[in-house]
């Protein structure tokens, strides 16, 4: 369930990640001025592929590449060909530190062009519904993909337990329709994506309803804005409420935790673990 790489060590499948006893990692590396918590802190090339080897020292399975700012709000649009820009002295690089990349990005150009170049996952931000190309992209790659929940704005009326379930019902047709089997998709909620706060919440302490589709579920809750309606705070004092966040998932089912923080959320998940096993 392995593969073997350059320096000796061996880094798990995605397969073999998602049958471990706690969720897998997956540490977020944005290349982008405006990204709400380390906008324009891994603008250049060296310093990107810097924080990707620190993020696998520090226990990383999974590198998240993104080069657009996907938060909700305030955030701006990035054409095509700056999104490659930026991404393309970057992706190699981090793709042959031999853990599994997945490309953050809404344009199936860019996620056609990352997976050709490497990137074994696909994340897309919209649940394969916003651009019409992305499930044939990703189809014909063969490829996981990370079908996240999204609505253009928060509606505090809906159930949104149920609107999530419509949702993944709708990009589960369309995956199916485009060929990608049920078998390489993971469902994430969209922590803060189209929701309010206590929707937000209201989610992760009902992760578990999510698991009634027997896929697998993600969790990318790290630094953001409830956390400050809970306690106010600026995006990188977050940590506390991110882990908070982070054990409730794992304990409602998440098999994969997204996060800025790689070293704290790998110990809090790995020590929570060990203390339920002796149960
Ligand atoms: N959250 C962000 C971006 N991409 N992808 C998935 N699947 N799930 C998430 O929860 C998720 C995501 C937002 O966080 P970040 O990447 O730090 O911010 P920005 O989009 O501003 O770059």
């Amino acid at each position: 369930m392995s593969r073997p790489v350059a320096d000796g060590t061996r880094h798990p499948t995605l397969e073999a990640l998602l049958s471990r006893p706690y969720p897998a990692v997956m540490g977020v590396l944005n290349i982008t001025p405006d990204s709400f918590s380390d906008g324009g802190q891994y603008m250049t090339p060296d310093r990107a592929l810097a924080q990707a080897r620190r993020m696998i020292a520090e226990g990383a399975d999974i590198i998240d590449i993104g080069a657009e700012s996907t938060r909700p709000y305030g955030s701006q649009p990035v054409p095509r060909d700056e999104e490659m820009r930026r991404l393309n002295p970057v992706l190699a690089a981090v793709v042959a530190l031999e853990v599994p990349v997945s490309i953050d990005s809404m344009k199936s150009p860019m996620v056609e062009w990352a997976l050709g170049n490497g990137a074994a996952i696909a994340n897309d931000v919209w649940g394969l519904q916003r651009d019409p190309d992305m499930a044939r992209v990703i189809a014909a790659h063969g490829v996981p993909v990370i079908v996240m929940h999204n609505r253009d704005k928060p509606d505090a009326s809906l159930d949104i337990m149920q609107d999530i379930a419509a949702f993944f019902e709708r990009s589960l047709e369309i995956a199916a329709k485009a060929g990608i089997p049920d078998s390489h998709i993971i469902l994430d909620p969209g922590i803060g994506f189209g929701k309010t706060q206590e929707q937000s919440m209201t989610v992760l302490a009902r992760l578990d309803e999510l698991r009634t589709s027997g896929l697998p579920v993600l969790v990318g809750a790290s630094r953001k804005r409830f956390i400050s309606a809970v306690v106010p705070s600026e995006p990188k004092q977050r940590l506390g409420g991110s882990l908070a966040a982070h054990l409730i998932a794992a304990r409602g089912g998440a098999r994969i935790i997204r996060t800025h923080d790689v070293a704290d959320t790998v110990q809090a998940l790995r020590v929570a673990h060990a203390i339920e096993s002796k149960r």
